[in-house]
């Protein structure tokens, strides 16, 4: 698929809802950028997140780019924020842990002028990983010595998205306790608000407070990916 950039779109995946708000459906397209004008056969590469807005299957507005795709895929429409306007999720990277982006169509004057604007965190949040500014990313599911988990409390009327993390040596010393961290996000339009953060450590007899293999919430199947 050519989207003007000068390079093709491969392996497109696309979900459809109504990302602009103004009652007909838009189709979000999620692809990996192509190298000199065709498709490589790669695993991994950048990750293009483009909006149809008009209908003609064509890409208009902006664009969104992001390095490091594996396996990327346009994934859920899900309104993270109750303002009765989808939010897109976006697969970024497929594994035992998925790692999934959140962003937001941001409606200019014109449809056209639509733009794509991942969701940024407001301050450090350094038990997911994040420093202020950057998008927010949500990890699901496990492998050894980490798991993971997304939830959601309040919805729909006012979600608070929930994303776990617990992790332990696999062997050695400290191998029989684990750090479980939980962080609380509020998202209002393009920012997210750390509302909760707390760490405890509990020894790895104890069942973990979340379920790294079965999580869903805020309308989205998160682990295992659909
Ligand atoms: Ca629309
Ligand atoms: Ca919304």
């Amino acid at each position: 698929m050519d989207i003007g950039i000068g390079e093709p779109l491969c392996d497109v995946s696309r979900v459809v809802a109504d990302f602009t708000g103004d009652g007909r459906d838009d189709s979000a397209l999620v692809g990996m950028e192509g190298r000199n004008g065709r498709c490589i056969d790669a695993a991994k590469g950048t990750e293009i997140v483009a909006m149809d807005t008009t209908g003609d299957g064509l890409p208009d507005g902006g664009y969104f780019v992001n390095a490091g795709c594996l396996m990327c895929r346009a994934y859920a429409a899900a309104d993270l924020d109750a303002d009765g306007i989808p939010e897109l999720i976006v697969l970024h990277q497929n594994s035992a842990t998925p790692v999934y982006e959140l962003i937001d169509a941001f409606v200019r004057t014109t449809q056209e002028g639509t733009s794509l604007v991942p969701i940024m965190i407001g301050s450090d949040a350094p038990q997911m990983g994040l420093s202020a500014g950057q998008g927010v990313t949500l990890t699901a599911g496990g492998d050894e010595g980490s798991s993971f988990a997304i939830g959601c409390e309040g919805s729909p009327d006012s979600p608070i998205v929930v994303q776990w993390r617990s992790q332990h040596p696999v062997d050695g010393a400290g191998s029989d306790v684990r750090d479980v961290y939980e962080t609380k996000l509020s998202i209002t339009g393009t920012q997210a608000t750390v509302v909760d953060s707390q760490h405890t450590a509990q020894p790895t007899s104890v069942p973990l407070p979340f379920d790294s293999l079965d999580s869903s919430g805020c309308g989205v199947q998160w682990f295992p990916p659909e």
